[in-house]
């Protein structure tokens, strides 16, 4: 009996010994998170969800950046609740302000649609007062967002040495057009990096010459991607206290944006690829990664169809992809029931060598429809099919608009535009999605209220030249 007892009580102890373990393991496992997340966790806010402040309140970034790379990064930062302060030249600006301009004397639609939710602050950064100006800003900011040509800011003194002396929290953060390598002092544009990262090659007509697309990949996709290495930075510093360089090579973005066609060519050394239209064609497959066409770049084989009105309309198209498991649904809605089990057509195996014929069968169907129709039918029927629609029926879409995804805002000199607002939703954090500004439209509230000026320093600034263009520049930015 008392063995028993012995034993049982032994028993309890080794329970409660490995109780107790497993609340040390929990704790041990609480505090690196408690850490991670600045020393001590918050308790969750009681506020209603979209009411507790945006996800980047507090972070203010200097914003360096021009055309389309850079901003398209910051301007999601600002969507996101970041003070995005926009450093231009005095007198000019980015250059996109006055680029594909559609009303004489206003910002034109390539700026206001990638500048929205910014402050703007003219500084001549060659200027030694701007200099000292920029310095001070250096020490305000938590991240220097910039997409200069390579050297560019090392040759205005701003090394990632001078910018940590000043400030060793901050974040700077570069769009190039390559990486570390024999092109890394190129200039880039978008249709360079296209070209260069892999898409134009891939992209096109087998018997056409490279495309490139109108997705901008090499600009908003690095853009994105510069985004992401930002906040993950901010991330990293809550638990390190320091900044570090981030770097986005524009090849680099679009090579991971088409990283599908680099699968394929090491596919390539194990056979033809099944389910491109070439195989099925019977012309033989080269050393590289060929372009598809209009094929699916996945398992699922899929084709661009005509729609009724195509003859005059040239977006009535649709995208039709014959999914496996709704091979049957398809069949029957074509009036093909027979190749529910036709041995040529029952699998997806058998279907690869006569996409063209399946895809033309398909078609005959989907002229008969409209577009529309045919995302109706279709959708009931689990079949995945999408329209292809053109930029006026995008901006015209109610949906788009009820989600926030097309915004229409109003502008002091161009009137009301319509803007691409955050596509990345935060059920916590609605978007701030604001007008772009005006050429150095913050300049005095900035340098004041951020940076501490004051008037009477303000007014000796303006006189220094370091904020204000030569009358000509001035002149010609608002031809
Ligand atoms: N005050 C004074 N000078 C300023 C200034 C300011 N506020 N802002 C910029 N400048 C100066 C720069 O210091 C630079 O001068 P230096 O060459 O004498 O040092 C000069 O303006 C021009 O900068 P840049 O070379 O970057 O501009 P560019 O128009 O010649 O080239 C681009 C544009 C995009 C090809 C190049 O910036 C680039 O390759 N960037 C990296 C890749 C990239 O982002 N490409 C995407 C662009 S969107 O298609």
């Amino acid at each position: 009996m008392a063995t028993r007892k012995k034993a049982a009580k032994a028993k309890t102890k080794t329970a409660a010994k490995k109780s107790a373990r497993k609340v040390v393991k929990l704790k041990a496992v609480k505090k690196p998170a408690a850490k991670a997340a600045g020393g001590s966790l918050p308790r969750p806010s009681s506020k209603p969800w979209g009411q507790s402040g945006r996800a980047l309140d507090g972070v203010r970034i200097l914003d360096f950046t021009h055309v389309q790379s850079g901003p398209t990064c910051t301007q999601l930062l600002a969507y996101m609740g970041a003070d995005v302060i926009k450093v231009e030249r005095p007198g000019v600006g980015d250059i996109t302000r006055g680029q594909l301009r559609d009303v004489i004397g206003a910002d034109s639609l390539y700026f206001t649609m990638l500048n929205g939710s910014k402050r703007s602050i003219t500084i001549d950064s060659k200027h030694p007062k701007g200099k000292e100006i920029l310095d001070r800003l250096v020490k305000t900011c938590d991240v220097l967002v910039e997409n200069f040509a390579p050297g560019a800011l090392d040759r205005m003194g701003l090394t990632f040495e001078h910018i940590h002396k000043l400030n060793p929290r901050m974040i700077v953060a570069s769009v190039k057009g390559f990486g570390p390598g024999p092109y890394e002092d190129c200039k880039v544009y978008e249709n360079v990096a296209q070209c260069a990262g892999g898409s134009a090659s891939t992209t096109g007509f087998r018997d056409g010459p490279p495309l490139v697309t109108g997705a901008q990949l090499g600009d908003s996709g690095t853009g994105l991607h510069l985004a992401l290495g930002i906040v993950s930075a901010l991330f990293q510093r809550i638990r390190t206290g320091r900044g570090q360089k981030v770097l986005c090579a524009m090849q680099d973005g679009v090579l991971n944006l088409a990283r599908v066609k680099l699968r394929d060519q090491q596919r390539l050394k194990a056979g033809p690829l099944t389910e491109y239209s070439q195989y099925g064609e019977g012309i033989p497959f080269g050393k590289a990664t060929p372009r598809a066409g209009n094929d699916s770049g996945g398992g699922q084989p899929g084709w661009i169809l005509k729609c009724k009105g195509w003859e005059d309309d040239p977006d009535a198209y649709v995208y039709f992809i014959t999914q496996a498991p709704v091979w049957g649904a398809i069949c029957d809605l074509i009036g093909k029931p027979e190749w529910k089990t036709d041995p040529d057509y029952a699998t997806p195996p058998a279907r690869l060598p006569r996409l063209r014929h399946i895809f033309d069968t398909i078609e005959q169907w989907t002229m008969t429809k409209t577009k529309f129709d045919v995302m109706e039918i279709c959708n009931k029927l689990d079949i995945p099919v999408g329209p292809i629609l053109s930029m006026k029926e995008i901006a015209e879409e109610p949906s788009l608009r009820a989600t926030g995804t097309v915004v229409e805002v109003d502008h002091p000199t161009r009137g009301a535009y319509l803007t691409v607002g955050n596509p990345i939703k935060l059920s916590d954090s609605p978007a701030d999605v604001r007008r772009s500004p005006l050429l150095g439209e913050h300049t005095d509230e900035i340098l004041s209220d951020v940076l501490g000026y004051s008037a009477k320093e303000i007014a000796e600034i303006k006189t220094s030249g370091a904020i204000t263009a030569p009358e000509k520049s001035a002149k010609a930015a608002a031809a």
